[in-house]
């Protein structure tokens, strides 16, 4: 059963129509009609945003210091530049986070920025960064700094680097910059992989001590949004598997620069921190595959294939024992809720993974994605990692930096290393990405990049159930009377990750999806006579 209204061809037209030529050309490669799952279509995906057409993407400052680097709860992360960029990455982000043991220390509740003004801009701002850095250290003693460049900073060419290596030598902790100006790249996507190529050479690997646990395991591209990261803890602690290191939802310093120790990476967002999983594999042999914590089936997959790759018996079992005692808390609940839901519609633009990822839990409630997108994902996320040889390198992207990284001569774990082709040879699958369209329906729309009016357009055609989208659209969304949940921020809810998680989510969109209101509320514009009143009505005004 295909949803309400036209065909996804037809819709697709009617998008394009508005557009001038040049502009339609290339939103005609953004948007696409899914064809048979198994041969996704070439999307203009990673390209930049037509200016004007409303985009929801960020800049790579906001990917860098928002997303990747700033949820380590105990390196101080300090902004150079004009406060605003400070100000807004100042816990926009639901990276939630507590302290585990005693005597840590939690930062995130600082923003901290050298608060550029004219004259640094004029004269030059190092300086003033030098003095940020110190007052920095007196204030808090932390055991890292690090200095993230704002877009006047890469203008004017303060070097944030040399700054931060003279600190780092007279103050003897560890100090470390990222040239990730908001203007580099197309969207925070950039600034992940400078992000990535930061940690890797500044963190990963610094403490050799080993940890001693039978199944160890990182989880990469799980940022603890609205408490994911402390569901996925529990389901492990449950099963006996201990995560090093969490990148980097609430997540320590020590942590990171311990997390080379474990035997495997799994990663949850692929788009994020694909680049750290294959320079930890090239230089110390950790194995990686993606995973999939959002939904009760990913989840189940996603354990059953942990267990797997270790492959003893006794955790295999334990797997097992967690999943059947889980699933009986979420099946009622699964069951209950998809009386309500099976055959509702809903679409969802997102990031880069999670327009992906939460269509496994609405499939989990019966629920169909009639279209979906990424805000900044490349198209191996959207076509899977096999179009990686083929995507063609563009200016924009050749702005960032490739580390070249090489096999540690010591460090390098030959066992996993063959651990890992043994596997394979029995068919298991390793830096495994297939993307969003082959798991979507044919004749399912495609949309990177979304603009305002092709929202609207949508929700004129099709009316989905519920769309799934930030803050920037939710309330455009709403005024046209579909419930939005924000997938960013979880609307101030969650989890959503794991057994626990599937259950709130369950109910929250049983309930939006239920209500009656959204058939009451009407848009002024709706009714028949919205012209405004011929005469101002008088206000009594008392001062
Ligand atoms: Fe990865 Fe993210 Fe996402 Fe992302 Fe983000 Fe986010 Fe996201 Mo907002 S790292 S790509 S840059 S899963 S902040 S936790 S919700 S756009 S889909």
């Amino acid at each position: 059963m295909g949803p309400k209204g036209p065909t996804a061809a037809e819709a697709r037209e009617q998008m394009l129509d508005a557009y001038p030529k040049k502009t339609l050309r290339k939103r005609g490669k953004q948007i696409l009609v899914n064809q048979e799952p198994g041969s996704p279509a070439e999307i203009g995906a990673n390209s930049r945003t037509v200016p004007g057409i409303i985009t929801q993407r960020g800049c790579s400052y906001a990917g860098c210091k928002g997303v990747v680097i700033g949820p380590i709860y105990d390196v101080l992360h300090i902004t150079h530049g004009p406060i605003g960029c400070g100000w807004y990455s100042w816990l926009s982000r639901r990276n939630m986070n507590k302290i585990r043991k005693e005597g840590e220390t939690n930062y995130l509740q600082y923003s901290m920025s050298t608060d550029m003004q004219e004259d640094h801009i004029v004269f030059g701002g190092e300086k003033q960064l030098e003095i940020a850095i110190q007052e920095a250290y007196d204030e808090f003693k932390p055991k890292a700094i690090s200095v993230y460049a704002t877009c006047p900073v890469g203008l004017i060419g303060d070097d944030i680097h040399s700054v931060c290596r003279k600190m780092k030598e007279k103050l003897g902790i560890n100090i470390f910059g990222f040239s990730c100006e908001g203007y580099k790249g197309v969207s925070q996507s950039a600034g992940h992989h400078i992000a990535n190529n930061g940690v890797f050479k500044h963190m990963i690997g610094l403490d050799d001590t080993p940890v001693e646990h039978k199944y160890k395991i990182n989880i990469l591209g799980e940022y603890n949004i609205g408490g994911d990261a402390w569901e996925i803890d529990r389901i492990f602690a449950l099963c006996g598997i201990k995560i090093i290191g969490t990148l980097s939802g609430g997540v320590s310093y020590d942590d990171i620069t311990n997390c080379h120790m474990a035997d495997l990476n799994v990663v949850m967002c692929h788009r994020s921190i694909n680049y750290m999983a294959e320079m930890m594999e090239t230089k110390f042999g950790i194995p990686w595959f993606k995973v999939n914590f959002i939904g009760i089936e990913g989840t189940k997959k996603s354990l059953r294939k942990i267990a797997e790759y270790f492959g003893d018996k006794e955790l295999v079992d334990k797997v097992e024992e967690v999943i059947a005692k889980e699933m009986s808390e979420v099946r009622p609940v699964q069951e209950d809720v998809s009386t309500r839901t099976t055959g509702k519609t809903a679409a969802l633009f997102v990031g880069g993974s999670r327009a992906h990822h939460y269509q496994d839990l609405f499939n989990d409630m019966g629920m169909q994605v009639i279209a979906a997108g990424y805000e900044f994902a490349h198209r191996d996320d959207y076509e899977g990692r096999d179009v990686l040889p083929n995507i063609k390198i563009d200016a924009d992207s050749r702005n960032i930096e490739e580390l070249h990284i090489e096999a540690d001569p010591e460090r390098y774990n030959q066992t996993h290393a063959e651990r890992k082709k043994s596997l394979e040879e029995a068919g298991f699958t390793f830096e495994d990405y297939e993307g969003m369209m082959r798991q979507m329906a044919k004749d399912t729309l495609i949309i990177d990049d979304i603009s305002h009016h092709e929202l609207e357009k949508l929700i004129e055609l099709y009316k989905p159930d519920v769309i799934g989208s930030g803050v920037k659209d939710k309330y455009v969304i709403e005024k046209m009377g579909v419930p939005c949940k924000q997938l960013h921020s979880y609307d101030y809810g969650g989890p959503y990750a794991g057994f626990k998680g599937a259950i709130n989510f369950f109910q929250e969109i049983d309930r939006m999806t239920s209500s009656k209101v959204w058939k009451l509320t009407r848009a002024p514009w709706q009714d028949k006579d919205d012209t405004p009143a011929a005469e101002t009505p008088e206000v009594a005004v008392t001062v």
